[in-house]
């Protein structure tokens, strides 16, 4: 779409905000908070149990104004609507995009192509309920009438990180007595470490894949039929008491042996990185038993409305998206740090960098225009306080711009000692260094040798946005997700590109086919690669025999 304004140089709101940012250019975050004493209490939004305060980015009142304009320019509200209406803003793959369905009351009703689609997420969430109710009171038997003790889920991409982000992050509320694995890489090492210590007799295997034909997911599910096998006495029928599947595809679920009433499902308007609350949940439904399950989705249906309902200088997602925007095109920042100050979220910002990245890593407009601007940036991020031993040097002191969401609970869900007042204090003090620094004048005014007076200032001036909760649940792990989910999006209408399709994953998959009969071929198959990777081949070939 030429006619979009934030793909168009001329758009006003666009043009409005680059010639706002050069009046603050040159301005500390010292400064702002000097002028605006109460910035700290008024750049914040809290609203359904989150809070976000902003006030360390370099922005004032008027470009937060300014950021909304851009937003509603850009008719931020309308495509909101229209993605939760069920239009297919997927353009490229003509898809709905509804995972805000997955966590709909029951008695909520969104229509896509004339098929009311809440029962159906309703029914399936019932059937999950069923299954886990077996698996975790012990009555979903083995093979040799053993119950089941562990749970292995097979799985890539959206069919793992979610999985396991969620199994980590909500471990506190996990019955212990169960064993969870998460295998995704197609190197055997995987396989082989999640499953050494393990009995078949007391696993049960989930295959996870939407599409049931993912080269990696396939791999592995055949060499766990396998191990399963070999370690039954090879009577095929174990596979029917020890394997389930997530899919949308009941025909390659069922070719490959899994009987498909053990066949929980979802839809095509669900994308891979956008269905951890979908039945691809299932091992975290097992792992923390229904009831909080629900609760998880009721914390993303909370999100979802306030998402939709609220106007955007309130609106917690849409600012955290705008934020991002003001912070990666207009002060040149690269790249996000995701930075929870919690133990149990350490996978979520690989989690995040999947959903992102692979939402916002485009070059194009939705009309297939190259952008004039640019997009996704670099999500990446440890948990604290061990990232700061680490890469906040280059955060603090190094030359580039990194903004930082630091993640942060007021109440700690292991309170020994004084562990949490610190960890709580380590986030404070980070985001206030990052923000304020050190002069020069205060580190002379310390006594430093003169020599050492640069090495020791801190510029200061990095945004961060602080977003704190009372504890960490499931309620409040589904809001976490839903508002990077919604971010994600903001930006995406702001750049006016396609958030939901991944073709760039596409032509490393194709090539990879290709290679791997080249690299095992019983006689030397001629290679028409480039110099570098013929020679690649060789060696490998060399090597193999
Ligand atoms: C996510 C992507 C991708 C996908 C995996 C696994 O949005 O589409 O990460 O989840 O490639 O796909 P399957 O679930 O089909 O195996």
């Amino acid at each position: 779409m030429n006619s979009h304004p934030s793909s168009h140089p001329q758009n006003p709101a666009w043009t409005a905000l680059t010639e706002h940012h050069h009046k603050l250019c040159h301005v500390h975050l010292r400064e702002l908070f000097a002028e605006e004493p109460l910035r700290g209490e008024e750049m914040v939004i809290d609203a359904i149990g989150l809070t976000l305060d902003y006030s360390k980015n370099r922005m004032y009142r008027e470009t937060v104004a300014l950021l909304v304009q851009l937003a509603e320019s850009c008719h931020l509200r309308a495509r909101i609507e229209a993605m939760f209406r069920g239009d297919r803003i997927n353009t490229t793959e003509n898809r709905s995009v509804l995972h805000i369905a997955l966590r709909a009351p029951r008695t909520a009703s969104i229509v896509v192509d004339g098929v009311d689609v809440v029962p159906q997420v309703h029914a399936v969430l019932d059937k999950m309920t069923a299954f886990c109710n077996r698996v975790r009171r012990g009555e979903w038997k083995g093979y040799t009438g053993n119950r089941i003790r562990n749970i292995v889920n097979i799985g890539i991409g959206g069919s793992d990180l979610g999985p396991v982000m969620a199994y980590e992050a909500l471990k506190h509320y996990s019955d212990r007595s169960l064993v969870f694995r998460f295998v995704s890489n197609i190197d055997g090492t995987d396989f082989v470490e999640a499953t050494r210590d393990l009995d078949p007799s007391e696993t049960l295997v989930i295959v996870s894949s939407k599409t049931f034909t993912t080269q990696e997911t396939m791999t592995n599910a055949l060499s766990a039929r396998e191990w399963l096998l070999s370690g039954l006495g090879g009577d095929s029928e174990a596979v029917a008491k020890h394997f389930v599947a997530v899919s949308t595809n009941a025909e390659k679920v069922s070719q490959f042996g899994i009987d498909t009433a053990n066949m929980f499902g979802f839809w095509d308007w669900v994308g891979g990185r956008y269905s951890m609350d979908s039945a691809i949940g299932l091992s975290t439904m097992l792992a923390i038993g229904p009831e909080a399950f629900l609760e998880m989705l009721g914390g993303f249906h909370a999100m979802d409305e306030h998402f939709r309902t609220t106007p955007f200088d309130r609106n917690l997602p849409a600012m955290l998206g705008l934020i991002s925007v003001w912070n990666c095109n207009f002060l040149g920042a690269h790249t996000l740090a995701i930075l929870p100050y919690d133990q149990y979220l350490k996978r979520f910002p690989a989690y995040l960098q999947q959903l992102t990245m692979e939402s916002n890593g485009k070059q194009v407009t939705l009309d297939g225009q190259r952008v004039s601007h640019s997009t996704g940036p670099i999500y990446w991020g440890e948990p604290g306080t061990n990232g700061q031993h680490s890469f906040y040097q280059l955060i603090h002191q190094g030359t580039r711009l990194i903004p930082c969401d630091f993640i942060a609970f007021l109440e700690s869900l292991h309170p020994i000692g004084d562990h949490h007042d610190k960890l709580f204090a380590n986030v404070l003090a980070q985001s206030e260094a990052l923000a304020f620094g050190k002069t020069t004048e205060q580190v002379i005014a310390e006594g430093t040798p003169q020599e050492l007076v640069p090495h020791r200032v801190f510029e200061g001036n990095r945004p961060s946005n602080t977003i704190l909760a009372q504890k960490l649940t499931p309620d409040i792990l589904g809001k976490l997700v839903a508002l990077y989910e919604h971010a994600v999006y903001t930006q995406g209408v702001i750049w006016n590109i396609n958030c939901f399709d991944q073709w760039g994953v596409e032509l490393g998959k194709a090539l990879a086919q290709r290679i791997v009969p080249e690299l095992t071929a019983s006689s030397e198959a001629p290679l028409q690669h480039d110099s570098s990777t013929n020679a690649l081949i060789r060696r490998y070939r060399d090597a193999r025999s």
